[in-house]
């Protein structure tokens, strides 16, 4: 197959691209922006006979139409991806995530292409903490930020033109990722990078949040597999039970670091936090018989903690840009 990964310069869309040239003969072409958030270096030593990328945007309609005609199949990660710009900075979430899925999924019916959505469990709002329940396929939709209502809507409209287009489409919604090419604006790589910098990692509020963690290669490979055999018009919910709050967390990482476990400090909270989220991944692993590789949270930490370490050439140049906003922010 001939895929297209918008957003292919991203943590996630990168980390799925390196999956799908070293696990398949597909070809990939990414089209990407390449905003803040975008990444060449992402994208290096990638076969060039099977691998190109286009620097672009999803809402240019023409090009986009061009690309999705060429493709077998879009799998589409592209995003205004960061709650916290989301509060200050609204309008290219709805740019991107709303009109740009728009405009994909318009060439995706014109050409009849097979269409998967790549979207996140913060569609379905949060949980409380002692919830036994977890997120599941049939949870409503009860969004919170304006990051997660642009993700809820444009599933909504990927739904819509299932039904009233039989646009051929699976709809993928996935947990908190972590792992190699995560931009340092996120939590994890944010405090490694900081610890890194002798610099002390910072909890939003009481540090309480629960965030359920996979590895970006478990997401990857569940992704591959619901392309490969998913039923069209369904969505999958992608796990890995990796429930941590976000104390847990910041601790694990100073003490894999070598720094004492209370070495941090708490800063003003998010607004409008999401307390806790829970996938229930059951469907997926039943009917597609899909498993995590990393099974261990904190052997995955290390791992990435390893990576950041060894890759300060990929994330030193936006490490000071990313505080200065956060300072403005009061959260540094
Ligand atoms: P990211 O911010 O790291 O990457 C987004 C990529 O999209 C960047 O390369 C950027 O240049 C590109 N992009 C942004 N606007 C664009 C536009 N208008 N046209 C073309 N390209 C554009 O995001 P990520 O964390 O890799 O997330 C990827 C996808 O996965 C998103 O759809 C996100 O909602 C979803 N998701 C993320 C997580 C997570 O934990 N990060 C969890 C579940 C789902
Ligand atoms: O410095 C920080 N301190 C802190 O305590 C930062 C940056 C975050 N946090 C908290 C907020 C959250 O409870 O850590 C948790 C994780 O924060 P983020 O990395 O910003 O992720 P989150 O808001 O949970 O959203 C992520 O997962 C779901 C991705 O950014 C989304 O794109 C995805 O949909």
């Amino acid at each position: 197959m001939k895929l297209l990964v918008t957003g292919g310069a991203g943590f996630i869309g990168s980390n799925f691209v390196h999956h799908v040239l070293k696990t398949t003969d597909h070809s990939v072409v990414v089209l990407d922006a390449l905003t803040y958030a975008g990444n060449r270096a992402s994208l290096d030593g990638l076969p060039d006979d099977r691998f190109e990328l286009v620097v672009g945007d999803i809402t240019d309609a023409v090009l986009v139409d061009r690309l999705t005609g060429e493709a077998d199949a879009v799998v589409h990660y592209a995003a205004e991806s960061h709650n916290d710009n989301s509060l200050h900075d609204p309008r290219p979430f709805l740019d991107t995530n709303i009109v740009g899925t728009y405009t994909l999924i318009e060439a995706a019916r014109k050409h009849g292409t097979r269409f998967h959505h790549i979207s996140t469990d913060e569609v379905y709002g949060d949980l409380e903490l002692d919830d036994p329940d977890r997120f599941t396929e049939q949870t409503p939709y009860n969004p919170s930020s304006p990051y997660s209502s642009t993700k809820a809507g444009s599933d909504l409209l990927v739904r819509a033109w299932v039904r009233s287009f039989g646009l051929r489409a699976t709809i993928s919604n996935c947990s908190n990722n972590y792992g190699p090419y995560q931009h340092v604006e996120k939590f994890i790589p944010r405090q490694i990078t900081n610890v890194i910098d002798g610099v002390r990692p910072k909890l939003y509020g009481a540090g309480q949040n629960v965030r359920d963690w996979i590895h970006a290669s478990d997401h990857s490979s569940a992704v591959l597999t619901i392309l490969e055999q998913g039923r069209i018009g369904e969505t999958y919910l992608i796990g890995a039970d990796g429930e941590e709050d976000n104390r847990s967390v910041v601790e694990t990482i100073l003490e894999a670091m070598g720094q004492p476990k209370d070495a941090y400090d708490h800063v003003t909270d998010r607004a409008g936090h999401d307390l806790r989220y829970a996938i229930d991944s059951t469907k997926l692993r039943t009917e597609l018989g899909w498993r995590p590789a990393y099974g261990d949270f904190r052997a995955g930490l290390a791992d990435t903690i390893t990576w950041y370490r060894e890759h300060e050439d990929w994330w030193r140049a936006q490490k000071a840009a990313t505080e200065a906003r956060y300072q403005q922010q009061g959260q540094a």
